[in-house]
């Protein structure tokens, strides 16, 4: 017998949701019941101004469908944005893992990703300073596997015991609901003060990763161990990381407050749009693979998910690649009722002793039972398996399978023994036989107490610019706690990661980095446990740098889907800006005419164009460049408009690429823009192609220590 009865295609999912989806055209309004409604305007009335009649039916469905429409956030992932697309294999992966996904490359497996924030509410800010979520339902011939990961390669805490009181520090504060989206507030301090295995994952959540230009660009990573096991039942461990073909890439803090007031669905917004536009993001799919000889072999424990793998010490080979090409058609019954799940496993896969993941194997179904109602959640379109799913599982609410005979257990004689288990080698999961030898204890490992080498491996790798915004991205979040002995205790703890590190955020709060504090570094240990041992003692270098941490590189990126802003007014000169705009859009860039009202202006060839966005309806951070064109007409108009300043000068602070042609020179000469003659991304007069390759730089960082000035 074959291991799996169907293969998959791009389109395995879209048919199956094809029979659940709905469109409306050309088809009378019934009730739920399928009764045509004449009148959809008036409740039924005792008289025309006279009381509703509680007999009115169909008013009575709609308000009570209406009362009911919402469902409870995820308690952590609430904000999302969802997509659907497919994953191709490179290469037959059969030596590792009998998994069908990853052997067979004649398929394109259907996938759902879905993207979020951690801390916010469902209808948060997307520039929130956060972790992102990074979730991936793939589905495969074999059942679904789930590969729930975020967007750094390490999380905060080393065992789910802990996960409520993580998140209860960061959620609003419980007697306000204060902040909103925000670690920056106390509670989340005091609790990262006090458990310094969360420092690592913290110094991540300090860095730009936590503001990224777009969902596009950023990377994805399983973060726990993992276990691949092949046909003769070998296992390997193995860590996932998805690699975005538009390189890593974000946007400054100054941006990420305006974004959330300009845009606050700017993330949403620019994956939609990508999509929408045919611009579709692409990851490939790598993985870092370990024997099982090796386990002991790191000065960090592999179950312990606070530490990453360097990629110089484990390569991450690339296997795969997937491809986002399809927006959801509704974002309730997709992006909202998708259930994600690590426990989501098919053959050739599984599970490590990781103390987080085991909790998470918990956790994922209890949520969806109270999120979606119920245990028959993997029916909804959007969460069912395209490989057939038969079993004597039964019942329940919203059930709507409707399962024949009388036979709902096995075995059984009278179903003929269906349905029927399969053997291994017939495509039967059967889990990894791992040699069990210990005592039954509450404890953690010793070997999970190194709480300093990795964050301060972090802080070495990065390049200089990263260095100060991290340093800026401390000072901001302490500076906004009330509670001086939380601060002191984050500063004396910065200071066993890097002396100057700590130094600096010091210097931006107003307190002293204290040389010693009182009682235990790491309080989050048993009341019996050995304290001591639980200790993270001082910061050790097996590594002096990893690279790959650093989000810095020379290589250009495309700059398809760039948003370039042109600033413009009636008489704007035709010939440069038609040079530019071909050039622009030759490589797919965004180009869209702003001017100071809406509408339609004119150009110096008196053709008409239709004005993109009004200037008080739009921001600069909304845009990754500025072009100005000449035309003095047109610069003369500009001139006047102090938004055109505040522009510009945002542009000019935030690292963009600028050009400004002939008369703009008037702008440029007006705006913080003159300070930067020599700056390789700030043009006057220049070819596209210079300006092109300013833009698919992302930003000239060079600028930034020069930019302190600047009042915007
Ligand atoms: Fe989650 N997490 N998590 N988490 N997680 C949820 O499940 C949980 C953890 C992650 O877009 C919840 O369906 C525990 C690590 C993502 O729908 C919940 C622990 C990683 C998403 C839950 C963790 C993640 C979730 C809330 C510690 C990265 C969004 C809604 C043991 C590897 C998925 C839901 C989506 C969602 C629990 C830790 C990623 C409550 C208990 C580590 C991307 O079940």
């Amino acid at each position: 017998m074959e291991k799996s009865t169907v293969k998959t295609d791009q389109l395995s999912k879209q048919r199956d949701l094809a029979n659940f989806s709905q469109d409306d055209a050309g088809h009378p309004m019934t009730t739920d019941q399928g009764v045509k409604i004449n009148n959809d305007a008036n409740s039924l009335k005792g008289g025309s101004r006279g009381a509703t009649l509680l007999e009115d039916f169909i008013l009575r469905e709609k308000i009570t469908h209406f009362d009911h429409e919402r469902i409870p956030e995820r308690i952590v992932h609430a904000r999302g944005s969802g997509a659907h697309g497919y994953f191709e294999l490179y290469e037959d992966l059969s030596t590792l893992t009998r998994a069908s996904f990853l052997t067979d490359t004649s398929q394109k497996v259907p996938i759902f990703v879905r993207f979020s924030t951690v801390a916010g509410s469902k209808g948060s800010a997307d520039l929130a300073r956060d972790i992102r979520g990074f979730a991936v339902k793939f589905y495969t011939n074999e059942g679904v596997f789930d590969l729930v990961g975020n967007n750094t390669p390490v999380f905060f805490i080393q065992d789910a015991m802990k996960f409520p009181d993580l998140i209860h520090s960061v959620k609003p504060e419980p007697d306000n609901e204060i902040p909103q989206a925000a670690s920056a507030h106390d509670t989340f301090y005091d609790f990262v003060s006090l458990a310094t295995e969360t420092l690592h994952n913290h110094m991540w959540a300090m860095s730009d990763r936590a503001i990224p230009r777009s969902l596009r660009m950023m990377e994805g990573f399983g973060i726990h161990t993992f276990r691949l096991i092949n046909d003769a039942g070998k296992a390997h461990f193995v860590r996932f990381h998805w690699k975005p073909e538009l390189g890593v890439h974000s946007v400054t803090w100054d941006e990420a407050l305006k974004v959330n007031g300009a845009d606050p669905d700017f993330h949403r917004r620019d994956l939609w749009d990508a999509i929408e536009s045919g611009n579709f993001p692409s990851w490939e799919l790598g993985i870092q693979i370990i024997p099982e000889e090796d386990e002991h072999k790191f000065d960090f424990d592999l179950l312990d998910a606070t530490k990453l793998i360097p990629e110089e010490m484990v390569p991450v080979k690339i296997v795969g690649k997937m491809t986002l090409d399809r927006n959801p058609d509704n974002f309730f019954a997709e992006t909202e009722q998708v259930a994600f799940h690590p426990g989501h496993i098919v053959p050739g896969i599984d599970f490590t002793n990781d103390p987080l993941l085991q909790g998470r194997l918990f956790s994922y179904t209890d949520t969806q039972l109270s999120r979606l109602g119920g245990p028959n959640f993997h029916e909804l379109p959007i969460n069912r398996s395209v490989a057939p799913v038969h079993n004597n599982q039964r019942d329940a609410q919203m059930r709507t399978t409707i399962n024949k005979g009388k036979v709902a257990y096995h075995p059984n004689s009278m179903a003929g023994g269906c349905p029927f288990l399969s053997k291994i080698a017939d495509g039967g999961f059967s889990s990894y036989e791992e040699r069990i030898d210990g005592n039954k204890v509450r404890a953690r490992s010793a070997s999970f107490s190194d709480h300093f080498s990795q964050p301060a491996l972090l802080y070495r790798s990065l390049s200089n610019w990263e260095k100060e915004h991290l340093i800026g991205a401390y000072t901001f979040e302490l500076g906004k706690c009330t509670i001086d002995p939380i601060k002191s205790r984050m500063l004396y703890l910065l200071d066993q990661i890097d002396h100057n590190l700590a130094q600096r955020v010091a210097e931006g709060i107003g307190l002293p980095v204290p040389s010693e504090i009182e009682g235990p570094i790491n309080r989050n240990v048993g009341a019996d446990e050995d304290v001591e041992a639980q200790q993270p003692g001082k910061a050790k270098i097996y590594l002096e740098k990893s690279p790959t941490l650093s989000q810095e590189t020379s290589t250009a990126y495309p700059i398809a889907t760039r948003q370039i802003a042109v600033l413009v007014d009636n008489g704007f000169d035709m010939d440069g800006f038609g040079k530019m705009q071909a050039a622009l859009l030759a490589e797919k860039a965004i180009v869209k005419l702003i001017a100071p009202k809406g509408g339609v202006i004119t150009c110096s060839k008196g053709m008409e164009h239709k004005v993109d966005a009004a200037l008080p309806t739009t921001e600069s951070v909304l845009f990754d460049a500025v072009y100005i064109p000449c035309g003095k007409e047109s610069i003369d108009s500009l001139a006047k408009q102090g938004k055109v300043f505040k522009f510009i000068n945002e542009a000019v602070k935030h690292c963009k690429a600028l050009a400004f042609e002939g008369r703009a020179k008037e702008l440029f000469e007006k705006s913080a823009a003159k300070d930067f003659r020599d700056d390789k991304a700030i043009l006057l007069d220049d070819e596209p192609q210079k300006f092109i390759a300013a833009i698919a730089q992302h930003r000239n960082w060079d600028r930034e220590p020069k930019t302190m000035h600047i009042a915007v």
